[in-house]
C-alpha cells in the first residue's frame, strides 16, 4: 500500500542506478506526490534523432518496460533497424532497437515542433502509464563534455562508443550558465517535503542537474531533509564509470568521497553495511548517516531501500 506520509518526495536521478531508487520510491509513494528531476545532460542527436537516455531510463524502469539485461533501452526487443542501418554501412556504435526507436521518433518530432520538453515528457510517460512526475532537469540543452587525453569528447562518444577507455582530465557542462532550471523543476524542489539523490554518478549524472544556475541554491536553502544514497560501495561504483573517474579526477573513491562532493545540498548520507567504517568520517562532515543494504539487485532490494531512505529522513 502506498504511503502519504511523506509528504512531497523529489529524486535526482541519472540513469540505471538512479533510476532503481526511483523505482522503488515509485512503488511506495503516491504518484502525485513523488517527482523524478532527471539529469538531460546525456542528450545527444542521432541519426537526426533526439535521444536522452536517462529520461528514457527512468520512464521505462517506472513503466516496466526496462530490459532488465542492461538496464537501459525496453525489454523484448528487436534489432531490425540496426541490422538495416549496418546494411547501408552506417556507423551501429549506438544500439537503438526497433521499440525503443519509436520514443526517440516521437520525442524529435514533437520537439520540432516546438513543445516544450516537459510537455514532451509528461505525454510520453503517460501514454506509458507512469504516473507520477518525470521532469527533464531544464527545458535548455545542456551537454556533458569530458576533456580526456583523447581530446574533447561528447558523453555519448566516451561512455558508449570509447566504452569510457579515455582518461578523463575534467568535465564541463556546455549550454548549463545559460540554462535554467525549468519552472517545474524549480517549484518541484521548493514544495518539497524531502529530497533524495538517488545513486547515480555524482561526477556525470548529478553535477549537470547542480551546475544548473541556481539549483544548488535552491537546495541549499532547502530546510527539508536531503538524503543521498551513495552509488560508490566497497571501493567500486555499483555501475559505470563512476569510481574510474574519481580517482582519475582526483578523488577519494569511497562514500566519503561522494558524500565530501555533495556535502552543501545535503543533510544526511545512506552508505552499504560493507563501507561501515566511513560512516565516522561522514558525520565528520555534519550529515546524519546510515548505514544499510545499498545494492539493489531486485525489486524487493529496491522497495526496501526507499522504505528506509524515507524512514530515516523522516527521523
Ligand atoms: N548504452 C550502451 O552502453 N550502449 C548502447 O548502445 C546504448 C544505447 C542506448 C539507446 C537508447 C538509450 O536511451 C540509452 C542507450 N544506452 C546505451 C545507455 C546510455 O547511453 C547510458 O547508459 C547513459 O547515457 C548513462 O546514464
Amino acid at each position: 500500500m502506498k504511503q502519504s506520509n511523506f509528504g512531497n518526495v523529489v529524486a535526482l536521478a541519472g540513469g540505471v542506478g538512479g533510476a532503481k531508487l526511483a523505482y522503488g520510491l515509485y512503488q511506495i509513494v503516491p504518484p502525485e506526490n513523488l517527482t523524478i528531476i532527471v539529469n538531460t545532460g546525456d542528450d545527444f542527436e542521432h541519426l537526426g534523432l533526439h535521444i536522452s537516455p536517462d529520461l528514457d531510463t527512468v520512464m521505462y524502469t517506472l513503466a516496466g518496460v526496462a530490459n532488465p539485461a542492461t538496464g537501459w533501452g525496453v525489454k523484448d526487443e528487436s534489432w531490425n533497424m540496426m541490422a538495416a542501418l549496418a546494411r547501408y554501412g552506417q556507423p551501429t556504435w549506438f544500439q537503438l532497437g526497433d521499440r525503443d526507436l519509436a520514443t526517440h521518433l516521437l520525442r524529435t518530432k514533437w520537439l520540432r515542433e516546438k513543445y516544450p520538453y516537459n510537455w514532451v515528457t509528461r505525454e510520453l510517460c503517460q501514454r506509458l502509464g507512469v504516473r507520477c512526475t518525470v521532469l527533464p532537469m531544464s527545458e535548455a540543452m545542456v551537454r556533458t563534455m569530458l576533456m580526456t587525453d583523447q581530446g574533447e569528447l561528447a558523453f555519448q562518444e566516451y561512455f558508449v562508443q570509447q566504452q569510457c577507455r579515455p582518461v578523463v582530465r575534467s568535465i564541463r557542462f556546455a549550454g548549463a550558465e545559460q540554462a535554467q532550471p525549468s519552472r517545474e523543476v524549480a517549484s518541484a524542489l521548493r514544495n518539497a517535503d524531502v529530497i533524495i539523490f538517488c545513486p547515480s554518478n555524482p561526477l556525470l549524472s548529478l553535477d549537470p542537474i547542480l551546475a544548473l544556475p541556481n539549483m544548488r541554491r535552491i537546495i541549499a536553502a532547502s530546510r527539508v531533509p536531503k538524503i543521498a544514497v551513495s552509488p560508490i560501495v566497497g571501493g567500486a561504483a555499483l555501475k559505470g564509470p563512476a569510481a574510474k573517474l574519481m580517482a582519475e579526477l582526483g578523488q577519494d573513491v569511497s562514500p566519503l568521497g561522494v558524500a565530501r562532493h555533495l556535502q552543501d545540498v545535503l543533510t544526511g548520507f545512506v552508505l552499504d553495511h560493507v563501507d561501515q567504517a566511513y560512516q565516522e568520517a561522514v558525520s565528520e562532515l555534519g550529515l546524519r548517516s546510515l548505514v544499510t543494504g545499498t545494492v539493489m539487485l531486485n525489486d524487493e532490494d529496491r522497495v526496501r531501500l526507499a522504505r528506509e531512505v524515507l524512514a530515516f529522513a523522516a527521523g
